[in-house]
Formats: structure tokens, C-alpha cells, sequence
């Protein structure tokens, strides 16, 4: 048996390149507007992150949760579709939302909320769609979920009865989730779902730091656990993102860190598709046939990209990639004030 996945990553509110993307694909749209694969035996899978940056919030969520309702195509979790889950959701007991409505929560939803306090009605069932889907999947020996596949992280969460066996969040627990900063109050729990959605972050060389985009000094980087741990001379600068070149010394990485990345890819042989992460270029790099991020930034002014998956008997069999150029990014006016819920 012959299947077919164009596997998508985060589309952050750009509907018009989502659609040239699916058009470029194959698909076409059937009488209810809903996009409907080339071809039998072949379906989309999205890997999170819908909504904020873009202006087309509610379309996207519109052609993914149609695709995902007619059967051709799956939907996982992203962070920012986990965060929106928090802003509008409730503490039972404390009646506090369980994303602050701070300012900087607030800015990285603007976009999506624009719309959403413009049309509530959908709104909430948006909100309500983006809570209802799960954290992870497996496919035919293919692996998704958005920033990284981490079992320990999996187990945490099944284990407390957060997530159902189908791998969505139990609806009467996202108060286990609740949005902390700080370390100290944040729960085994909450940092399984961040480190799923979000990924890792290692501690750099004694003596290595550099400055955030915040202006805070950091000593922990996010890790490029993707990266091939078996490369000669693998440098610190490959396995470490978003670090300014100029802070990271030209040293190799060290076995510890090669370790850690090795313990990532231990994927029982399967492969495993991710987004999240904001590549640059027009098609993903492959770099290990392991852990594979397809995600061509659509929000900075770079591509919509589709990796299109051939997996016969479970055995992934071959890849190609299918890009669209996005528009320039949508530059959202200044955050206004915190909107209740
Ligand atoms: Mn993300």
C-alpha cells in the first residue's frame, strides 16, 4: 500500500500562501470549498501553528479544520495554538485567563485576536477547534509533532491524565497548564507541554553568554536537536539557535551535547516531522533522515513549504519539496490595551 503526506508547517495566519501552496500541490477545492487531495490514498498533515503574524487568521483555521473534517488531512498542536488555548480559557477556581493578558502576550497575539474580537461568535469555536487537537501523531511509521518528539516529556503528560490516549489535552485540565514564568512555580507538567511545543534548551560553555532580542543576558541556548551528532567536527555554532554568530567561540560540540541530540533522535526508527523552528531558504535541509523541520519561515519573509512523503509498508520511500514565497510580513499596529476576555 502506497501512501502520500505533504507534511506543512506552521502557516502563522498566511492564508493566501497557504492556498497558492495547496494549489501548487494538487489540491482542488470541491463544492464546499474544502481542498481535496490530487490523488486517493494521499492527505496533508499540518504541524501546528495556525494563527498569529498574518491577517488571515480565520481562513487558515477555515481550510485546515474543513481538510481535517472531510478526512484529508491531520492537524497537530503548536505552541502558539496551545498559548491561544490558555489566553481565552479560564481558571475554574480563580477565574484568571491561564495565559496572562499581559503586554507581551498580548502583542504575539494581536493579529489572530484582531480578528477574533471582530467576530466572537467564531471566534470561540476557533479557540475551541485549536483545543481540541492533539499534541502528537503517528502515521505509517512517520512521527509529528511541532518543536520536538520527546518521551519522557509524553509519558508526563499521559501518566497525569493531561493527555487522552487520541493525544489531545483532557478538556478539564488545561488549569494544569497554566501559563508560569517562573521556574520555581512551574509544574513537571507545564514543561513537558513546552518542551514538546517548543523545544529545548541546553546550558552553553562556562563563560559563554550572549544578549536577547529583550536585552536579558542568557546562558542556555535552544538546541538544534535535529542536527547530525555524527558529523565530523560538528562546531557549537551548528547545534545552538537564534545565538549571534559573534557570541559563539569556534569550538566543536561537546560529547555531552552530541549525546543529549542522540538521545532526541532515539526514534525507534522512525522519523519524525516538526516545524517551529524558522529556516531559512526555500526547501528544509535535511540533515538526518531521523528529525526533519519543515518550516521555511512564512512569517519573516521566507517560503511556505511542503515536504511530500512516500511511505509504502511503513517505510518511507522518498521526499520532495513544494515551496511557495510569502509576502512580505504584515507589521501589526502598536498592541492595544489588554482586551478582556
Ligand atoms: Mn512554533
Amino acid at each position: 500500500m502506497i501512501k502520500k503526506y505533504d507534511i506543512i508547517g506552521d502557516i502563522h495566519g498566511y492564508g493566501e500562501e497557504l492556498k497558492s501552496l495547496l494549489d501548487k500541490l494538487g489540491y482542488k477545492q470541491d463544492a464546499n470549498g474544502t481542498y481535496v487531495p490530487p490523488e486517493p490514498d494521499r492527505m496533508a498533515v499540518f504541524t501546528g501553528d495556525y494563527i498569529d503574524r498574518g491577517r488571515e487568521n480565520f481562513e487558515v483555521i477555515n481550510i485546515v479544520r474543513n481538510m481535517v473534517n472531510a478526512g484529508h488531512a491531520r492537524a497537530i498542536m503548536g505552541n502558539h495554538d496551545l498559548n491561544a488555548g490558555l489566553f481565552h480559557t479560564l481558571h475554574p477556581e480563580k477565574q484568571k485567563p491561564l495565559r496572562k493578558h499581559d503586554e507581551k502576550n498580548v502583542r504575539q497575539h494581536q493579529a489572530y485576536l484582531d480578528e477574533h474580537n471582530a467576530d466572537l461568535e467564531q471566534g470561540e469555536k476557533n479557540i475551541a477547534w485549536l483545543k481540541s487537537l492533539p499534541v502528537c501523531l503517528e502515521l505509517d511509521g512517520l512521527r509529528f509533532v511541532h518543536a520536538m518528539w520527546d518521551a519522557p516529556s509524553l509519558d508526563c503528560l499521559r501518566k497525569a491524565g493531561i493527555m487522552l490516549n487520541d493525544n489531545t489535552i483532557a478538556p478539564d485540565r488545561w488549569h494544569d497548564l497554566e501559563w508560569q514564568r517562573q521556574k520555581p512555580e512551574q509544574t513537571p507538567e507545564f514543561e513537558a507541554i513546552e518542551l514538546l511545543t517548543k523545544g529545548f534548551e541546553i546550558q552553553l560553555p562556562l563563560g559563554v553568554s550572549f544578549m536577547d532580542g529583550d536585552g536579558h543576558k542568557r546562558k542556555k541556548a535552544r538546541l538544534k536537536w535535529w542536527a547530525n551528532p555524527d558529523k565530523p567536527d560538528l562546531m557549537l555554532h551548528e547545534v545552538v539557535l537564534d545565538v549571534p554568530p559573534e557570541s559563539i567561540p569556534d569550538m566543536r560540540a561537546s560529547d555531552e551535547i552530541k549525546n543529549e541530540i542522540r538521545r532526541l533522535q532515539q526514534l525507534e526508527g522512525n522519523t519524525v516531522f516538526f516545524g517551529h523552528y524558522w529556516q531559512r531558504g526555500e526547501h528544509p535541509t535535511v540533515e538526518t533522515n531521523s528529525a526533519i523541520c519543515i518550516d521555511q519561515s512564512v512569517a519573516k519573509d521566507g517560503h511556505l513549504a511542503a515536504a511530500t512523503v512516500t511511505v509504502e509498508d511503513g517505510q518511507m520511500q522518498n521526499m520532495e519539496f513544494t515551496s511557495v514565497k510569502s509576502r512580505p510580513p504584515f507589521v501589526p499596529p502598536p498592541a492595544k490595551a489588554v482586551s478582556a476576555l
